[in-house]
């Protein structure tokens, strides 16, 4: 098994995309593991996307990320799942991404790109405990 951390992010909880996006994910075959609705602060964004703080979107995507809140997702299925999810999610850019991918479908602005996922198995191990720290994982 293996796991990943999706964020449904402000824009697509404001937009009432969240049961879009997690019926994608349940008709995939992955399963969710834990959810929670939670406003995240600087600090948290801050450890979220650590490669990040240098690049001179980072404020605005602070910003953003902090306006409202999001939807934390942890799921989980077979070997691949980071992977997998990356796929449904498309490309950075939602003017880039295919359609049939979820910022193919719903998006077209590079910061309110609606939807984060994890990008390595490292990532998701740091990114789970970052966000359920009290979640006992045995994956
Ligand atoms: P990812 O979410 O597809 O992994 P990253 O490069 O890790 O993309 O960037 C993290 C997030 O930062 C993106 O999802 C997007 O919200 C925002 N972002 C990335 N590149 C840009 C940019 O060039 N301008 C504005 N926002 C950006
Ligand atoms: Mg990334």
């Amino acid at each position: 098994m293996e796991k990943t951390l999706v964020i449904c992010k402000p824009d697509a909880v404001e937009r009432g995309l969240v049961g879009e996006i997690i019926g994608r994910l349940e008709r995939k075959g992955l399963a969710i593991l834990a959810s929670e609705l939670r406003l995240l602060d600087a600090e948290q964004l801050e450890r979220h996307y650590f490669e990040h703080t240098e690049k001179p979107f980072f404020g605005d995507l602070v910003a953003f990320m902090s306006r409202s809140p999001v939807m934390l997702l942890l799921v989980v299925g077979p070997e691949g799942t980071v992977s997998v999810v990356r796929t449904l999610m498309g490309s950075t850019d939602p003017c880039q991404a295919s359609p049939g991918t979820i910022r193919g479908d719903f998006g077209l602005t590079v910061t309110e790109n609606l939807v984060h996922g994890s990008d390595s198995v490292e990532s998701a191990q740091r990114e789970a405990h970052l966000f359920f720290p009290d979640l006992e994982l045995e994956i």
